[in-house]
């Protein structure tokens, strides 16, 4: 039996010859399921740079993402940088700008130097879930798979920062990573944090990832982790740090990366905002997990429905699920807490009363009272999605 005759043979490959392909719920929303270093088969958007989306199935397999089915997200064309560039003896992270004392450390200096930290915290793309917007806004078409939850391990960013001594003029700490742009015209991938977000006790310089190095498609050998924030702040094969005394400018900072200056993060579909400001931290959201559209759940019997949920770091307070519209909303059981950045499961007893369809829908709301929107709130980067998520099974 010649090879491809093997792969024709075996179930799940969708296609003898060439990649397998899934269809994302949208339209135009088949995408090749393709295996990188690292990584099992991924959800590939674009091959240059790689921007590879987790298969949604894996989240109901526990609350921590694997590291090989970890969404993956590049912006410059010359990335991941090469692994030579990353080498335990070449690698330096320099921090410098505005300090009394700049300063480089590798990995084993920084792991020398400072105690170590460790957080459960949801990296999701500020664009996941973008490809459900209607009207559709460009951009990445992503499912829900542009998220993950992971135990982080590494040096708390502060630490770091105040070993240069800040001078008292400092208002953002600059991130830059090993990518570069292939033009020099093209705008390096370099993101600011307001001096007080960076010196807070959240951030942290890791190099772990679920008890391993991080992968290299993830950022190794050292990224930063801002727990609420959405990942773009995260900034992988970080190697330079700046302290200045201005609010920073590049191109992924403005208007890359903006949303309307609003509570919502809402304009009316189609229109422009008005005055934007750069994005922060992750709304509140929650899944359905453990069935997909279409699922067939027998009528009378009692299932159990689990899910995740999760928000910028206020915590989850309570989850309401409905199995129709008409009946209105039952309270979920909360599962174990992995910390407050982290996902969170939820649980809820279902007994279909009737055959047909049914729309299941779950809501979270968090300690501070915010909960998420019956109708999407449109924006027209198609950013921080969270409208209350539906699945439609079937009851025989
Ligand atoms: N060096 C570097 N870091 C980066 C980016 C990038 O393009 N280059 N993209 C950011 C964005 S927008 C996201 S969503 C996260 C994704 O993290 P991941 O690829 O580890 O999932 O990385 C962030 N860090
Ligand atoms: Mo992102």
């Amino acid at each position: 039996m010649g090879a491809s005759a093997a792969a024709a043979a075996k179930p799940g490959a969708l296609i003898a010859e060439g990649e397998p392909m899934v269809t994302l719920p949208f339209e135009n929303g088949d995408r090749p399921l393709v295996q990188y270093p690292q990584k099992r088969p991924l959800i590939r958007h674009t091959s240059r740079p790689p921007q590879l989306e987790t298969p949604f199935e894996v989240f109901n397999d526990g609350l921590l993402t694997p590291n090989a089915a970890f969404f993956v997200r590049y912006h410059l064309t010359v990335s991941p940088p090469s692994p030579a560039l990353l080498e335990p003896d070449k690698y330096l992270l320099e921090i410098k700008g505005s300090v009394g004392k700049p300063i480089s450390y590798s990995v084993a200096a920084l792991q020398q130097a400072f105690p170590t930290t460790e957080v459960v915290a949801v990296n999701q793309c500020s664009g996941n879930s973008r490809g459900f917007f209607t009207p559709r806004v460009p951009g990445g078409q992503l499912g829900n798979g542009a998220m993950g939850c992971a135990r982080w391990r590494g040096v708390r960013l502060a630490d770091v920062l105040q070993a240069a001594e800040p001078k008292a003029e400092v208002r953002q700490a600059l991130f830059n990573g090993l990518d570069r742009p292939l033009l020099p015209a093209s705008p390096d991938f370099i993101k600011a944090l307001d001096i007080d977000v960076a010196l807070a006790p959240e951030p942290i310089l890791a190099w772990e990832m679920n008890g391993e190095a991080l992968p290299w498609l993830n950022g190794y050998p050292l990224r930063l982790v801002v727990p609420g924030y959405y990942g773009t702040y995260w900034v992988k094969h970080v190697n330079e740090i700046t302290l200045v005394d201005q609010s920073y400018q590049g191109f992924y900072m403005n208007p890359a990366y903006r949303i309307p200056d609003d509570p919502c993060a809402h304009v009316e579909p189609g229109t422009t905002p008005k005055k934007t400001v750069p994005i922060q931290r992750l709304n509140v959201r929650s899944f359905i997990t453990s069935l997909g559209n279409g699922t067939k759940v027998k009528m009378g019997e009692t299932i159990r429905v689990r899910g995740i949920a999760f928000d910028g770091g206020g915590g989850i307070e309570e989850i309401l699920f409905s199995p129709d519209p008409r009946q209105g909303w039952q309270v979920g059981r909360l599962g174990e807490s992995l910390g407050k950045f982290a996902f969170r499961e939820w649980t809820v007893d279902w007994t279909p009363k009737r055959t047909g369809l049914h729309e299941l829908r779950v809501k979270a709301t968090n300690r501070l009272g915010e909960s998420q929107p019956l109708e999407p709130l449109w924006n027209p980067a198609g950013y921080m999605r969270n409208v209350v998520e539906s699945v439609s099974v079937l009851a025989v």
